[in-house]
């Protein structure tokens, strides 16, 4: 791989600090990769979380339990495609949240109750460390049937609870009447109200299928026997169908952010929530900072003037690019809260089926409400960087308003990327127009990486040919914004050729025509990490 710099910018000094070499326990996982011994190639990421093989999609259940932490997550056993019934949920432990080893599937479509698929889910830990799994199970009834159920450990005392069963009791949330049976689906971690009762959230299409987006509100006192409230949480007239909710506490500004806890703790100073959905007609999720009141169990959206309480679709996104179904868990280890999303890449069906895998996890990364009270902020959890095994740093000085391209060598096929981008003058900064802010990633899609402007585009090229045909263009502009400036970070994969047909030796030429913003962020300096993974070199 080649990485350089298009230095169409004035940019003066550049520094780049490659930090190179995977987990050594995820790449024990990759070699025993049927697509890694198949063709001999080092395509599989090796920083982000997969399977040895086989299809993956939503994290489910994420949870820190007893010293270790958890991940499981939407598998397909058979394959590297979907496959709706044959969706069991993958189990994988770890100490740190880099380092995973991977156990048996945990629930398999095997009962009446999900005959048809173990859809998403999420864990919560009852009282006596017990933890609990809820989730989607899929009936094959003639028609489809959703409905929520439980799982507990076989042995609570095992300290990778390796099994799990399935009470015969289930399902304990059946489909209700006014919900489509493929409607109903992806319940959240449980929380306990001011009346000491437990309440998951469970999204639904309600009132037939032209119903309205409804994420419903379930309660029970003893985690079995659950009633659904009048009022929805939350329910959106425009958007179809929200799937994946998740709703979890944040500390306002000054706040310590240890003293938030689980989703149940309403410490003192924790005045709002975060409300998340996966809005299915978008694939992508978004947020809204509100205020949630655990007497009648509403959520209310603190909104900017120009976003839509009713229209989730317009609440700010959680992210850019390839990232959905999300989910968040209480790390007690660390007193923060964690985010993981499934990254659905860009690859065919026919590629997956080629390559044996499809999906990755995207970091594990630490969220937290911004000062400004309205948005999150997020950054890769700190022990990512324990992955960083040989350090290349670069200083790159140039007078750089001609344009051109610095080429770095030496980068490997898996990197994560500091750059420090130092901006002598914002004066030529163009000004930003609010509404941009409503869809920064058509900004980016207008406002290429070849078009110049202002202050930008300045940034890497990362997966880059010698002849830069092909390439990956992450990119930087400043704007002037109300008396200060704001950073547009995108990405420019228009000029990608997918390294696995690379590596087939297949020609080339293909390009996957997307574009996406990454982050928006206010301040002169731009930190970015990017990690990049690659053919080998
Ligand atoms: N994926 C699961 C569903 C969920 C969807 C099925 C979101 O439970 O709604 O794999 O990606």
């Amino acid at each position: 791989m080649a990485a350089g710099l298009p230095l169409a910018a004035c940019i003066v000094a550049f520094h780049l600090c490659l930090l190179l070499s995977p987990s050594t326990a995820l790449r024990r996982l990759s070699e025993a990769e049927s697509s890694v011994a198949r063709h001999g190639v080092g395509i599989r990421p090796a920083y982000h979380f997969l399977p040895a093989k086989n299809w993956q999609n939503d994290p489910n259940g994420p949870m820190y339990h007893n010293g270790v932490y958890h991940l499981f997550y939407q598998y397909n056993p058979l394959g590297a495609t979907w496959g709706a019934g044959n969706l069991s949920w993958g189990h994988s432990i770890s100490r740190d949240l880099v380092n995973w080893a991977a156990l048996d599937t945990a629930l398999d479509p095997t009962a009446p109750f999900d005959n048809n698929g173990c859809w998403s889910g999420s864990a919560t830990i009852l009282p006596g460390s017990i933890p609990a799994l809820m989730y989607t199970g899929r009936i094959d009834a003639g028609k489809e049937v959703q409905v929520q159920n439980i799982a507990f450990p076989k042995n609570p005392a095992d300290p990778f609870l390796h099994e799990w069963v399935k009470p015969a009791y289930n399902p304990v949330i059946r489909l209700p009447i006014d919900v489509p049976g493929d409607k109903f689906r992806d319940p959240t971690t449980a929380w306990v109200g001011g009346d000491g009762l437990w309440r998951i959230a469970v999204a639904a299409k309600v009132g037939g299928p032209s119903g309205i987006a409804s994420t419903l509100i379930y309660r029970s006192k003893d985690f079995r026997r659950w009633k659904r409230n009048a009022l929805p949480l939350y329910m959106s007239h425009t958007a179809d169908m929200v799937e994946c909710p998740d709703l979890f506490p944040v500390a306002e500004p000054g706040v310590e952010e240890g003293r938030l806890g689980y989703t149940s703790e309403m410490a003192s100073g924790v005045l709002r929530h975060v409300l998340k959905l996966s809005v299915m007609e978008t694939t992508q999720d978004y947020y809204a900072v509100g205020r949630y009141d655990d007497v009648v169990d509403t959520f209310v959206p603190e909104m900017d003037d120009e976003r839509n309480v009713d229209d989730c679709r317009t609440w700010r996104r959680l992210d850019y690019g390839h990232m959905y179904a999300s989910k968040t868990f209480f790390d007690a280890r660390k007193n923060r809260r964690v985010l993981w999303a499934w990254a659905n890449e860009s690859d065919s069906k026919d590629d997956d089926i080629a390559k044996g895998w499809s999906g990755v996890q995207t970091f594990p990364r630490k969220v937290w409400l911004d000062k400004d009270g309205k948005q999150l902020r997020q950054w890769p959890i700190e022990e990512i960087e324990t992955l960083r095994s040989k350090q290349v740093i670069y200083w790159l000085e140039a007078q750089v308003n001609a344009g051109g391209v610095n080429k770095i060598v030496g980068a490997g096929a898996q990197v994560d990327v500091e750059a420090i981008f130092e901006i002598p003058s914002l004066e030529e900064a163009e000004t930003f127009e609010p509404n941009w802010l409503l869809d920064p990633q058509k900004l980016c899609e207008e406002k290429r990486a070849s078009m110049p402007g202002g202050v930008g585009p300045f940034g890497l090229l990362v997966m880059a040919s010698d002849d830069l045909r092909e390439h990956t263009a992450i990119f930087f502009r400043v704007f002037r914004h109300n008396h200060n400036y704001k950073v547009l970070m995108c990405t420019d994969l228009t000029r990608l050729i997918n390294p696995w047909w690379r590596a087939l030796e297949e020609g080339g030429g293909h390009a996957s025509r997307h574009e996406c913003t990454l982050s928006m962020r206010k301040t002169t300096t731009a930190r970015c990490l990017c990690s990049i993974t690659g053919p080998a070199s």
